[in-house]
């Protein structure tokens, strides 16, 4: 994935249409889009490969199982175009090491949840956080996904993966993070959904996010 606009789109939308059509629009704003459940159910797995068309796909299933069934998933996901997919950490090493393996046969990307957004994030999966995180790191993970609704939080990770890892973090908008705070705290990406997906212009929505991001490196 390029770092260009350091935008990754969340396409949570549940109409083929729709998707592609916002997908072609924002294309030249997002370095990635991220489709997950919601797209997936309601449109088959087969508009990630429609979708790949415009963007570099990161497949956010949030992979949580038995290392049998994250590797099977894994194949699925890799086969049908995507660059990357987004596992759970919390089911232990030799969960995560099945979707690397797998990954790394097929040449793609692998980013692990260390710790969750909204507020029932801070519940059970905030303490193992930092222990996700190097976990992650040893397994040779490509990067974490860390909250923008807690930049405190994407800056304690940063300082614990160092550089080995990138950082992608959700939360920006309409969970109430700020892009430019989630950048400035180390994250490499954000992961914006219906802050550019449900509003009245998308590509403009996401024009303005990438000018604050550029403003902010820029300082
Ligand atoms: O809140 P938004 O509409 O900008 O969408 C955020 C996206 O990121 C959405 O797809 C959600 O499932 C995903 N995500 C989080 O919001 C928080 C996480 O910790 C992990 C993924």
């Amino acid at each position: 994935m390029e770092r260009k606009t350091r935008i990754i789109l969340a396409l949570d939308v549940s109409d083929r249409e729709e998707a592609l059509k916002i997908a072609e629009d924002v294309s030249e704003f997002v370095d990635a889009i991220k489709v997950g459940y919601p797209l997936v159910l309601a449109t088959g797995l087969e508009i990630i490969r429609e979708l790949a068309e415009f963007a570099p796909i990161i497949a956010d299933f949030k992979v949580a199982d038995i290392p049998n069934t994250n590797r099977l998933i894994c194949e699925q996901v890799f086969e049908v175009g995507a660059d990357a997919v987004i596992v759970q950490g919390f089911t232990g090493r030799d969960s995560l090491d099945a979707c690397i393996e797998v990954a790394s046969e097929y040449r793609k990307d692998v980013f692990v949840v260390s710790e969750m957004s909204h507020p029932g994030g801070a519940e059970f999966l905030q303490p193992v956080g930092e222990a996700i995180a190097r976990m992650a790191a040893e397994a040779g993970a490509s990067g974490l996904v860390a909250p923008a609704t807690r930049p405190e939080r994407v800056k304690k990770i940063r300082e614990i993966v160092g550089d080995k890892l990138t950082i992608i973090s959700p939360g920006v908008g309409a969970q109430g993070g700020r892009a430019s705070n989630a950048i400035a705290a180390g994250a490499d990406w954000v992961i914006v959904g219906r802050s550019i997906y449900k509003a009245e212009l998308p590509k403009k929505a996401a024009s303005e996010i990438a000018a604050e991001i550029e403003a902010e490196l820029r300082r």
